[in-house]
């Protein structure tokens, strides 16, 4: 970690909580968390929430992580949970399938110092070749989708890897499942917090999917328009930015 990282008034891995749903990721998990602690200097909190009957768990306590045991209810039940667990300033989801690059992490922290309220890991500008054919093509048209309603330019609404001030956490009411990551991006956006997208890699997965493209799919198409439109037409506030960001002041 480079030193303008940990000095000045920025946030420093010590800051950052890096949170995910873990359900049967043990061939995954010791190489994900390995590579968080490598990167962070294993400054960063690592909190997982799991439902895995394979162990997955306990390889994550074994390397320190806080384990938070749920029963499975699909993605958006856990990663609501991971999101609103931390207590620390900046938070980081991932998934558990080493498909996201743990090493750009020191990215992402940057994007928060230079006052980005979400940094929305982008893999579909790059190609995504390791991403299945019909994942790839609904994820192009998730991201066209939400870019209409929204009423901007995103490329990647179903990405897992992001960093978010947990000020933005807290300040919404989520609501999604499968849909929680596309929530996770298109509210913020629709509030006028400042979100931005970076270009990642993405990697072939490690372990068994439990997503279902096609069931899958349709729950997250129906939760970019729900959520676009509820933010839209259903608060009373959705034409009100935010306050001004701290990290700009
Ligand atoms: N605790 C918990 N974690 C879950 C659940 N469903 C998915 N996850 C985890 O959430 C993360 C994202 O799920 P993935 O299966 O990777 O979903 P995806 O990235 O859309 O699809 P693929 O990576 O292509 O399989 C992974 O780390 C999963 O282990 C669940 O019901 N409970
Ligand atoms: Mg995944």
């Amino acid at each position: 970690m480079s030193d303008d990282r940990t000095g000045g008034d920025g946030y420093t891995f010590g800051d950052v909580s890096v949170v995910m749903g873990t359900y049967n990721e043990r061939e995954a998990i010791a190489t994900v968390l390995a590579d968080i602690d490598a990167v962070t200097d294993e400054q960063a909190e690592v909190v997982c929430i799991d439902s895995s009957s394979d162990g997955t768990a306990d390889v994550a306590r074994e390397h320190g992580a806080r384990v938070i045991e749920q029963e499975p209810q699909g993605y958006g039940v856990a990663v609501h949970e991971a999101i609103t667990t931390p207590d620390r300033p900046v938070i980081v989801t991932t998934d558990c399938d080493d498909t996201y690059p743990m090493e750009r992490l020191p990215d992402f922290l940057d994007a928060i110092n230079d006052g980005y309220d979400v940094v929305s890991g982008d893999r579909l500008s790059g190609g995504a070749e390791t991403m299945p054919w019909f994942n790839r093509q609904g994820n192009h048209a998730f991201a066209w989708l939400a870019s209409a309603l929204v009423g901007e330019r995103v490329h990647d609404t179903t990405t897992g890897m992001r960093a978010y001030r947990r000020e933005v956490i807290e300040a919404i009411e989520w609501t999604e499942n499968t849909g929680l990551s596309a929530e996770l991006l298109v509210r913020p956006l629709l509030r006028g917090y400042r979100v931005t997208e970076i270009p990642i890699e993405y990697r072939e997965r490690v372990g068994e999917t439990t997503l279902n493209p096609v069931t899958g799919g349709a729950a997250i198409a129906k939760s970019v328009v729900s959520v676009s439109l509820a933010e839209r037409f259903g608060r009373g506030s959705s034409t009100e930015r935010p306050g001004p960001n701290r990290a700009t002041e």
